[in-house]
């Protein structure tokens, strides 16, 4: 198409492709407070605006239950129908989870896609999804998101747009059955494929458990600064955004600690409030990294609006995940543009440090925490090693700290700080597990 000339102005204007217009609709219910409904609508925002779409008003509620038919009342459905009129709005989307039909009522109602948070970071893992592994857990929970919000075509639908948000996410009308089959066996491939990756994931940790490095893994809300923060220790050189769930994929890098020990620290995905069970089941191979680590560095962003109700829900995302036993380390990160609050929180959390990626400040300190807590989940254990294997020997000198040595008759007693998996794999000449 060509740009249309404006003799007026004496300029060929470029068409600007206009952003989708979305209604942000939420509900409190008892329990909550409306700040709590404020906090979480903010966040919907951001979230919104990451998938590339614009919020031009907001409806809220309170209500005991939501409704069956609408989710929130009908005279509260209708008043919504007025504003998206009002303020031309191409979609609405809810804050708090909307079952199939109650999507469908409201579209029906409203002549306009209706959707829900799930949706939105869906879109969001869709756009950003860029290893083979990250595409297909995206995919897979795509598919199982708008399984059951198939619907036949014979409805008269929606004036409107088929593209953004609204467009992938609507409940789409089709060939009833032949998209429910096909639908259903690229899930089943997908789970084929996903599970040859985690096995292949699975190899390549056994590998390097054999390494006998410690694993760490950076957690923590999407936008906490983990990918900042690996960059600065490792030069990772891994994209770090103002942008919500920039990192989907995991990254590892080599970190020697002071005092020399190296360990292998990886950052991944982040996590947010009410993050949608489905996305965490299909990315179960990715949070492994969380699971099966040795130590959490859970970082934390202090100039949230949040931050305790940030560490909350990444705990229990961690919960989800079984990874709530794993060792965890505290970090206050952004302390340069809130470093008030970095000292309360330090203050209020034992243990914990404040640092900012961003100038550096605070990394030290944090490096040689690390490093204690390391060293405290280490044990000292009592070997005894024959002679004649030498190759044992070594082995002990590269993944643990020698604390004594004795020539005995039978071969070599040694006491060594060793990690519960280096333990573990030389148990067999363990005499004295102290
Ligand atoms: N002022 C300040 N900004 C920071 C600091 N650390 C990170 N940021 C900024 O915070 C934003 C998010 O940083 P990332 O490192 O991408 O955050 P992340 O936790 O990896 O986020 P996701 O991968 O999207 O979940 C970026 O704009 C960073 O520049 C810091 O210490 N101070
Ligand atoms: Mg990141």
């Amino acid at each position: 198409m060509n740009s249309p000339y404006n003799e007026a102005l004496g300029a060929t204007l470029i068409e600007r492709t206009k952003r989708e217009q979305i209604v942000a609709v939420s509900v409190t219910f008892p329990g909550h407070t409306d700040d709590d409904t404020e906090v979480s609508l903010d966040e919907l925002e951001l979230l919104i605006d990451t998938a590339g779409a614009d919020v031009v008003a907001r409806l809220v509620q309170r209500r005991d239950t939501p409704d069956h038919t609408w989710f929130i009342g009908k005279g509260k459905a209708e008043e919504l129908k007025e504003i998206c009129l009002a303020v031309d709005a191409d979609t609405v989307v809810f804050d708090n989870e909307l079952s199939p039909a109650q999507q469908y009522n409201l579209e029906k109602l409203l002549g306009r896609t209706a959707l829900d948070r799930t949706a939105v970071i869906l879109d969001i893992f869709a756009q950003n999804a860029h290893t083979l592994e990250g595409k297909a857990q995206v995919e897979l929970a795509l598919l199982r998101y708008r399984l059951p919000r198939l619907r036949r075509g014979a409805t008269a639908r929606l004036s409107q747009q088929r593209g953004g948000i609204g467009g992938r996410f609507g409940s789409g009308e089709t060939k009833l059955e032949v998209d429910r089959r096909r639908i259903m066996r690229r899930i089943s491939k997908l789970e084929t494929d996903l599970k040859a990756l985690a096995h292949n994931r699975t190899l390549q940790r056994k590998g390097r458990d054999r390494s006998g490095l410690a694993a760490v893994t950076i957690v923590g809300y999407t936008n906490a600064g983990k990918s900042t923060l690996l960059n600065r220790l490792t030069h990772a050189g891994v994209l770090a955004e103002d942008r919500l769930f920039a990192t989907l994929d995991p990254t590892t890098r080599r970190l020697s600690l002071p005092g020399g020990e190296p360990v292998l620290l990886t950052d991944t995905v982040g996590f947010v409030r009410r993050l949608p069970h489905g996305l965490v089941e299909a990315f179960k191979s990715t949070l492994e990294v969380a699971r099966t680590a040795d130590f959490l560095v859970h970082v934390v962003d202090c100039a949230a609006p949040d931050p305790d109700g940030q560490i909350a829900a990444v705990r229990e995302v961690l919960g989800e995940i079984d990874a709530q036993a794993v060792p965890e380390l505290l970090v206050f990160n952004k302390a340069d543009v809130a470093a008030d609050v970095a000292a309360e929180l330090v203050a209020r959390h034992p243990g914990s440090v404040a640092v900012s990626a961003h100038t550096g400040e605070g990394v030290e300190l944090f490096l040689r925490t690390l490093a204690d807590r390391l060293r405290a989940i280490t044990r000292v254990v009592e070997l005894l090693i024959p002679y004649e294997r030498g190759d044992v020997l070594a082995s002990v000198h590269r993944e643990g700290e020698v604390v004594s040595t004795f020539h005995g008759d039978d071969g070599v007693r040694i006491r060594a700080r060793l990690s519960d998996a280096s333990a573990g794999r030389l148990s067999e000449y363990v005499v004295h597990p102290a």
